[in-house]
């Protein structure tokens, strides 16, 4: 049965190849996605081959991309191999896509995902041409039911000139009435308060309200979402997850969390799904969490029935997982909400709820600072996300990473950071397979103490030891050790040899 069952937006059905005609060269497009989730599949398709084609003809054709957060080959992966984007912002993760950013051929801009949406309507980027987004059905009443993801989508329906919808039949039709679009949503200086008091509150309805002029095509497609599998859980992750778990035990036999602990975010990644997977075993009843993705260790924690209210924006789910979610999707209705991302990352539930976010890292320094993004200080690895909208605001910013990367050729603790994404001043835990370092409280010479001591690689242990005894008895000040044309010297000495060891 058709999934555009109500007759009037019949009459906008149109193939991929001419909807991706009505994009010219130069254009804005908002388009839905974040994570692998809920990205349109047929029209950026075309698009990159129209595109292709007009760079085969010598003419310029290059658009700028703008989404949730991260998609997918069809999306980032087929535009990006075209040398098709101008611009593209809030988050990526697509091989060709950071290839495209780092050679210089498109503009990155790495916005924090809850400023992204309210960004582009303030008209930060100039004007948005075209939005392109997925929906799971047009229903016989005329409501449109989002599809895995919500991400930008509200934003760029209201900021965009024209839109373009594309109805993907591969989506569950269980999935309606799992979403929560608020359209109290301004700007300022007309802002309203959220008025979210528990994780699963909804606020808003389930579907979407947009001008039916404003669309000028509804394209039908039957395809699955591309999310990658999540890596087995290695020794590694299984370490880290255990040392935070153990700290959240602590924090509640203080009494300074609620048995039930807090809200609960948990960051992209395989050391995210193993904290998850350790909450499976834990001890702890009644979770919540307020986060940005739902993960395969979400599911089984509704399953064995520990999690009981989930919001996010999207789901980030392994291929096995997104099946059982399409299967069940009427299920976890109950105890997930999917939200606009302008709401799931939003400062203020986060504060007002409490979160307790954990974030991975590509380095922090000895005094707690943490770069997210950068390699070696210039390469762009995937953005900032939304670990700052979390780290910032949480009542508990845990960063988590394996102490060194490459085999160990990089510690992932330094003497100061090559590029800064999170201060010392939003990190209160940093932990790695080495152990747990709760700086909170603690000035920073004796955060690097604990630093060093807890997480630090042993075969960087000494030398960063060194570094910080050094620092202490030369630096011009003892609030901050540092030896200014040291500092990078990890960085500088892993470009020139292949490792940052001595
Ligand atoms: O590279 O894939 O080539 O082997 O970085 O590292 O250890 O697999 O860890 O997947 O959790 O990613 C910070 C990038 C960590 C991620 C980051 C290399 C390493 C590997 C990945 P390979 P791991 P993860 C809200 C939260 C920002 C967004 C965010 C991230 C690759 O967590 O993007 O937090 N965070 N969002 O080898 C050189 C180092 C390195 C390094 C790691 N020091 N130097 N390479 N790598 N450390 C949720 C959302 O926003 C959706």
């Amino acid at each position: 049965m058709t999934r555009v069952a109500k007759k009037k937006w019949r009459s906008k059905l149109m193939s991929a190849e001419d909807a991706a005609k009505l994009i010219k060269n130069g254009m804005n497009v908002g388009v839905s996605g974040f994570t692998g989730s809920g990205y349109p599949k047929a029209v950026p398709v075309a698009l990159a081959q129209q595109i292709a084609a007009a760079h085969e003809r010598g003419e310029e054709f290059q658009v700028g991309i703008f989404t949730g957060a991260s998609t997918a080959p069809e999306l980032d992966g087929s535009l990006s191999d075209v040398y098709g984007m101008k611009l593209r912002m809030p988050y990526q993760s697509d091989p060709s896509m950071r290839n495209r950013i780092n050679d210089g051929t498109t503009t990155y801009v790495d916005a924090h995902l809850s400023h992204s949406g309210p960004q582009v309507l303030a008209g930060h980027y100039g004007k948005m041409d075209c939005a392109i987004i997925e929906l799971t059905a047009i229903t016989k009443d005329g409501l449109l039911i989002p599809s895995s993801s919500v991400g930008n989508n509200v934003s760029w329906m209201e900021a965009a000139d024209f839109i373009i919808l594309e109805v993907n039949s591969w989506m569950s039709m269980g999935l309606e009435g799992m979403h929560d679009i608020w359209y109290g949503v301004a700007l300022p200086p007309d802002r309203t308060p959220i008025p979210i008091t528990s994780a699963g509150q909804r606020i808003g309805q389930s579907y979407y309200e947009i001008p039916f002029d404003k669309v000028v095509a509804v394209v039908e497609t039957d395809s699955p979402d591309r999310n990658t599998p999540f890596k087995p859980l290695d020794e590694d992750s299984k370490k880290i997850a255990g040392y935070y778990l153990e700290f959240l035990e602590h924090e509640v036999s203080k009494g300074r969390l609620p048995k039930n602990l807090l809200p609960l975010q948990s960051g992209v990644g395989n050391i995210a799904n193993a904290v998850l997977s350790g909450l499976l075993e834990g001890p702890f009843e009644n979770l919540t969490s307020y986060t940005e993705v739902i993960q395969d260790g979400m599911i089984d924690l509704i399953d064995a029935g520990k999690l009981v209210a989930a919001s996010a924006t999207a789901f980030s789910l392994g291929p096995d997982y997104a099946h059982k979610m399409n299967d069940n999707a009427a299920f976890y209705a109950k105890s997930i909400v999917l939200r606009q991302q302008d709401i799931s990352n939003h400062p203020e539930p986060i504060r007002r709820l409490g979160v307790l976010a954990s974030n991975g890292l590509i380095e922090a320094d000895i005094y707690g600072n943490v770069n997210s993004t950068h390699i070696m200080g210039s390469k762009m690895q995937n953005g900032i996300g939304g670990s700052g909208d979390f780290t910032r605001n949480a009542y508990i910013s845990a960063f988590v990473t394996p102490s060194t990367a490459k085999g160990g050729a990089i510690s992932a603790i330094v003497p100061m950071v090559s590029h800064h994404d999170h201060t010392e001043h939003d990190t209160h835990v940093i932990i790695t397979e080495q152990g747990l370092a709760d700086i909170r409280g603690l000035g920073p010479q004796q955060r690097a103490k604990v630093i060093i001591e807890n997480c630090a690689h042993p075969d960087y242990k000494p030398i960063l030891l060194d570094y910080f005894e050094r620092a202490v008895k030369s630096a011009n000040s003892q609030h901050t050790p540092h030896i200014l044309t040291e500092a990078l010297s990890f960085h500088s000495r892993f470009l020139e040899t292949g490792t940052m060891a001595l």
